[in-house]
């Protein structure tokens, strides 16, 4: 028997009272983050209109997600408008008739046909209609899943001050795969984690269920995120037991109608750590064998259960090369495991082999390319945005757009391992642009990243983005109010990439914080300029993996490390001479894994984008930079402009005293005070060291802003 505790799914559907800028008199009140951009405020002036053209609401259909849909729109007018709207059949002047030509005949009689064609599965037409002589607002689709996206819509419309009058919505997501990869461990711990201990409650599971499941599935399917792979990469192989496959099971049965598919990360030794086989040998066919019935169980359990996520060989995990075998082997044959279930193998391309290449950043890209065409078609090779490991800055991987017959999706990150692990504001919206807006070049001018993964570079069976995030146990699950929104972004970039950055910045801004329109461009600005003043106080010019520890803050004096490539010097190699790793033509030929012309523009100093530099390049401290400026003098000023960045955020984000409810206004800016320090420690200590070699002062004009 499961039993469900009763409370915080229900709580977190409440209103709260922040409402557009003309009815704001008092501070809004306290409010905790745990309603994340869910928490459907009070429209203040807009409500009647809105009220209008919402008399009532037909869902036309019986599913579980049709039943989704409803509370929804329940829990969110009733919080919006202070009571809810009906849910009824009559069809009147504002009704909102939500349904798929299968599941309604309204729908079906408005031959939506071409439209409906055009968004598959999980797409929806949101449009305002005439059915039987009177204004109404329509949701169509395919399947309920789409219904239930396009009413997420209509509400992210309402929540964001928005017209509903004359709409005329078509949307379909860019990519197929929009998962969520989260590290949690199966004792509760997160690797990478800064917001709690996992969500997953593995030894209440699968008899209790935590009500923060469901409001999990609600934050995912309100941006579009269709998945989880729900542990580790690295991963423990019970995970595969029968015993835990019940509890994933239950999870998975609670998330079914929210559209959010199962995944799980598979160790590729689970057939002698579980199976107690003597090999994992993918050609031996007792292996195979195991790997079968495993995947039969799952699917008996989980009948839509979505894949595998692997890491394979890579920072010690079992992999096929154990075995002398290929990546593609040891893909294979989970994939053959899977296919009678229409499952896919997402297979990790982030593997650093030291026999393969001294420079770490060019080895996926020569095991993987040399196995284009060898993978399974339920395969995808999943590749971090850059070569290296989620640096607060990096050029794209080399290998987007260059496997032409495997399909690759893309591995971002909103834990913020590199970038200030929840405790410093930076929103990676902008960065996630920057890396989806790059252009490979692959098939000529317009390749872009985005394009790739869309599948429209190459044709491609899989398509997908997919996120290592952020959410844990904390009450605001990501523990920075802020670091909300990159779990936001995530989604919605995933869903359509052509989306700015500012645009989803501002939604975000709006659902969560405040519709007043100063407020809003306020911290839109501080959201946009939050990743660029990290990169400035922490690796700019094209630093990059300055690290060691815990990765949260700079140590470019780390030389010391089980190897070589986790240490800081490996990468910028600074000396009395210069700074910078070349990866040029005259280097090591990093380079030439990129497609011309971006190989040229890479390689020519000149041509070269600063933002880059030393990525690319080795530079001398006195090489002058496009500024004019020395490369020494112009690190210097990145470092203080980064640092100054830093406390004006914090400055601004005070400004704002009174119109973000004092909680989490007061939230912030506790973290606030401690990225001011960081980053001025941070610039202190790292010039100090590179100051060694430079051999050169600090100028004098940057000191004096500081000391003044
Ligand atoms: C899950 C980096 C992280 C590791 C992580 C690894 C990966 O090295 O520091 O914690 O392991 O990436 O992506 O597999």
């Amino acid at each position: 028997m499961r039993t469900t505790l009763a409370g915080a799914a229900g709580v977190s559907l409440g209103g709260c009272a922040t409402g557009s800028s003309s009815l704001v008199r008092t501070p809004p009140p306290d409010e905790d983050g745990y309603r994340l951009w869910l928490r459907y405020a009070s429209p203040g002036a807009a409500a009647r209109g809105y009220e209008r053209a919402m008399r009532n609401i037909r869902v036309d259909g019986a599913s579980a997600t049709c039943g989704v849909i409803r509370n929804e729109l329940r829990a969110a007018t009733t919080a919006m408008f202070g009571r809810p709207v009906p849910l009824d059949e009559s069809v009147q002047e504002g009704s909102v008739i939500i349904g798929t030509p299968r599941s309604s005949e309204l729908i079906r009689d408005l031959n939506l046909g071409a439209e409906l064609e055009g968004v598959g599965n999980e797409g929806f037409v949101l449009r305002s209609a005439r059915v039987e002589g009177k204004s109404v607002t329509v949701i169509a689709a395919n399947e309920d899943i789409g219904a239930l996206y396009g009413a997420f819509h209509l509400l992210r419309l309402m929540q964001t001050a928005r017209p509903i009058a004359r709409l005329n919505v078509v949307e379909r997501p860019a990519v197929q795969l929009r998962l969520m990869n989260h590290w949690d461990n199966l004792n509760g711990t997160i690797e990478r984690g800064y917001a709690g201990r996992s969500l997953w409650q593995w030894r209440e599971l699968p008899d209790t269920l935590s009500p923060r499941y469901v409001d999990y599935a609600r934050a995912c399917c309100s941006i579009g995120i269709n998945g989880a792979v729900i542990n580790n990469v690295n991963a423990d192989v019970r995970i595969l037991s029968a015993e835990y496959l019940r509890k994933v099971a239950a999870l998975a049965d609670v998330w079914r109608p929210f559209g959010v598919r199962m995944y799980l990360s598979a160790n590729f030794a689970a057939p002698v750590r579980l199976g107690g086989l003597s090999t994992a040998d993918p050609r031996d066919p007792a292996v195979a064998d195991w790997w079968k019935a495993k995947a039969d169980e799952i699917y008996a359990l989980i009948p839509d259960f979505g894949g595998f996520l692997v890491k394979a060989n890579s920072e010690g995990q079992p992999g096929p090369k154990t075995y002398g075998r290929t990546h593609a082997e040891g893909a294979n044959l989970l994939a053959d495991a899977l296919a009678p279930h229409k499952g896919v193998v997402m297979w990790r391309a982030f593997v650093y082999d030291e026999d393969v290449d001294p420079d770490r950043a060019k080895r996926a890209y020569l095991e993987f390319t040399r196995l284009d065409g060898q993978f399974r078609p339920n395969v995808a090779v999943q590749v971090k945005n850059g070569a290296i490991d989620f640096q607060p800055r990096e050029p794209f991987h080399p290998l987007f757009g260059a496997m032409k017959e495997t399909p690759v999706i893309a591995e971002i990150q909103a834990t913020q391992e590199y970038t200030g692990q929840a405790k410093h504001l930076v929103y990676l919206g902008t960065m996630w642009k920057e890396f989806l807006d790059s252009d490979t070049h692959a098939k000529g001018e317009g390749s872009t990243v985005a394009n790739v993964l869309a599948g429209r570079v190459h044709p491609s069976r899989i398509t997908g983005i997919v996120s290592v995030t952020n959410p844990g146990l904390d009450t605001n699950w990501c523990g920075h109010h802020f670091s909300q929104s990159n779990w936001y972004a995530f989604g919605r970039l995933a869903w359509n990439p052509e989306l700015t950055a500012e645009a989803v910045a501002e939604e975000w801004t709006r659902m969560t914080f405040t519709n007043d329109d100063r407020a809003v461009a306020t911290i839109r600005r501080m959201m946009i300029s939050s990743h660029e003043s990290f990169v400035n106080y922490t690796m700019p010019l094209g630093l990059h993996h300055l690290i060691g520890g815990d990765h949260y803050a700079p140590m470019p004096w780390n030389n010391r490390a089980p190897r070589e490539d986790w240490t800081a010097t490996y990468y910028h190699q600074a000396s009395e001479e210069g700074i910078g790793f070349d990866r040029t033509r005259k280097g090591n030929r990093a380079v030439e894994q990129y497609f011309p012309p971006v190989c040229d523009l890479f390689d020519d100093l000149k041509s070269c984008p600063e933002k880059f530099l030393l990525w690319f390049h080795r530079c001398r401290w006195d090489y002058r930079v496009k500024s004019g400026r020395t490369l020494w003098e112009e690190l210097c000023v990145k470092y203080y402009e980064g640092a100054a960045q830093a406390a004006a955020l914090r400055e601004t984000w005070q400004s704002l005293a009174g119109k973000i409810d004092a909680r989490r206004h007061r939230e912030v800016d506790e973290r606030l005070a401690i990225q001011v320090a960081d980053a001025a420690k941070w610039r202190d200590q790292i010039l100090e060291y590179f100051g060694q070699f430079s051999k050169r002062p600090i100028p004098s004009d940057l000191r004096l802003t500081i000391d003044d």
